[in-house]
C-alpha cells in the first residue's frame, strides 16, 4: 500500500492541491493521482476533512435551493447515453416547443413562493440558434423580473450567445463534463470534450458563473469519477457552482440496468469535490429521490450544499417540496 493510501492518518498537507505546470504552463492544482487518494482515505477521515473545509468557507447549516423547469423537452440530436431526451432513444419522452413566457413566469413564482432562490431553464439542444437565444434571453428576464437568480442548461454556446445571455441578465449556465475525459466516449459520440471545454471558456469570458459537473454512477472506475473532479479542480478558476448527479435509470437507453454505485462512493465524490473546490456550492443534483434520506444527510455531512427542489428534475422525478422540507427541517438546515 502507497503511503498515500495508507489508512493512518496522514498529515493534511499531502491533501492540499500541489502546484503543477500543465502543457501549456499553468498550474495544475489538483493532479489526478492528489484526487484518487482522497478517495482511498479511510471514510471517517474523508468527511472529517470535507467538513473542515466546508465550515472554512460555508455555513454547515445552510443549503441553496434551486429549481429545475425543462423548458424544452426530448428530441434532441445527441447520443448521450445516460439521456432521455436523446431521438437516438426510445424512452417515452414527447417532444416539445420552447415554453412561453407566462408559463415560466407562473413556475418561477411557484419556486420562490416554495423557498427556492434559484431557477435552472433545462433545454434539449445540442446547440441553440440564435433566434432559440433571443427567446430563452426574455425567459431569463421574466425569471429575473420575478426576483429569482437565472441559470440556464441549453447545450454548446458560442461567445456572441453568451454574451446575449449576460446582457439579458443571466446568473448562471450549466455545462457539464460529464465525466473523465478518457471515459467520455463510452456514453457520447456526438459531440467532443474539447467542444464542453469551449462552452465553458465561452460562459467564464462573457462574466457568467460557471456550474459545471457530472454523472457517477455510469460504471466508470473510481479513477474516472477522480479524473471528473480533478478536471473540474482545475478549470481556471474551479467553476462557482458543481452539480454532482447519481445517474438516472431510464428505460430505454443504454446505460439503463447498469450496475447501482455504491452509495458510499457517492457521497465519497461528494466529500472530494468539496475538499477540491472549497469555495464552490456543491449542489447533491440527481438522483436524490432512489437514494434515500440517510444517504442525502451523509452527502450534507460530506459538503453538499445545495439541491434541485421541486418534484421534477427535467424529466424525471426529484423528492417533492414536502418532503424536501421535512428533510431539512429534521437536519436542522436552513434554505437559502
Ligand atoms: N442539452 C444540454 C446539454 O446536455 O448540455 C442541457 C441539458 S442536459 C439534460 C444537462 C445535464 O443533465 C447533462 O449534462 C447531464 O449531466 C444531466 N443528465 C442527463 N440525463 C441524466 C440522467 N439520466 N441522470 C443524471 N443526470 C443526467
Ligand atoms: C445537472 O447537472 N443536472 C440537471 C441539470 N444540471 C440540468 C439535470 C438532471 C437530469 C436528470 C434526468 C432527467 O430528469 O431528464
Ligand atoms: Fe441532448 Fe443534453 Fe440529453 Fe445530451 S444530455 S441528449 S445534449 S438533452
Amino acid at each position: 500500500m502507497s503511503e498515500l493510501t495508507s489508512p493512518v492518518a496522514q498529515p493534511i498537507e499531502l491533501f492540499r492541491p500541489v502546484p503543477r505546470q500543465k502543457a501549456g504552463g499553468a498550474a495544475q492544482r489538483w493532479p489526478v493521482d492528489a484526487v484518487a487518494a482522497l478517495f482511498e482515505l479511510p471514510f471517517n477521515d474523508l468527511i472529517f476533512r470535507a467538513q473542515q473545509v466546508h465550515r472554512e468557507h460555508f455555513d454547515a447549516n445552510e443549503v441553496q435551493l434551486s429549481t429545475l423547469l425543462s423548458i424544452k423537452t426530448g428530441g434532441c440530436e445527441e447520443d448521450c447515453g445516460y439521456c432521455p431526451q436523446s431521438v437516438h432513444y426510445d424512452t417515452g419522452v414527447e417532444a416539445t416547443k420552447l415554453l412561453d413566457p407566462a408559463t415560466v413566469a407562473a413556475a418561477a413564482r411557484a419556486a420562490r413562493e416554495q423557498g427556492a432562490s434559484r431557477f435552472c431553464m433545462g433545454a434539449a439542444w445540442r446547440a441553440p440558434k440564435d433566434r432559440d437565444i433571443e427567446k430563452v434571453a426574455e425567459l431569463v428576464r421574466v425569471v429575473k423580473a420575478e426576483g429569482l437568480e437565472a441559470c440556464c442548461t441549453l447545450g454548446m454556446l458560442t461567445d456572441t450567445q453568451a454574451h446575449a445571455l449576460k446582457e439579458a441578465g443571466l446568473d448562471y449556465y450549466n455545462h457539464n463534463l460529464d465525466t473523465a475525459p478518457e471515459a467520455y466516449g463510452r456514453f457520447i459520440s456526438t459531440r467532443t470534450y474539447d467542444d464542453r471545454l469551449q462552452t465553458l471558456q465561452s460562459v467564464r469570458e462573457a462574466g457568467i458563473n460557471v456550474c459545471c459537473g457530472g454523472i457517477v454512477g455510469m460504471g466508470e472506475l473510481r479513477r474516472e469519477r477522480a479524473g471528473l473532479v480533478a478536471q473540474i479542480a482545475n478549470l481556471d478558476p474551479y467553476p462557482q457552482s458543481v452539480p454532482i448527479n447519481q445517474l438516472v435509470q431510464v428505460e430505454g437507453t443504454p446505460l439503463h440496468g447498469t450496475e447501482a454505485l455504491d452509495p458510499f462512493e457517492f457521497v465519497r465524490t461528494i466529500a472530494v469535490a468539496r475538499i477540491t473546490m472549497p469555495k464552490a456550492r456543491v449542489r447533491l443534483s440527481a438522483g436524490r429521490q432512489q437514494m434515500g434520506e440517510a444517504v442525502q444527510a451523509l452527502c450534507f455531512l460530506a459538503g453538499a450544499n445545495s439541491i434541485f427542489y421541486g418534484d421534477k428534475l427535467l424529466t424525471t422525478g426529484n423528492p417533492d417540496w414536502a418532503a424536501d422540507q421535512r428533510l431539512l427541517g429534521a437536519l436542522g438546515i436552513a434554505a437559502r
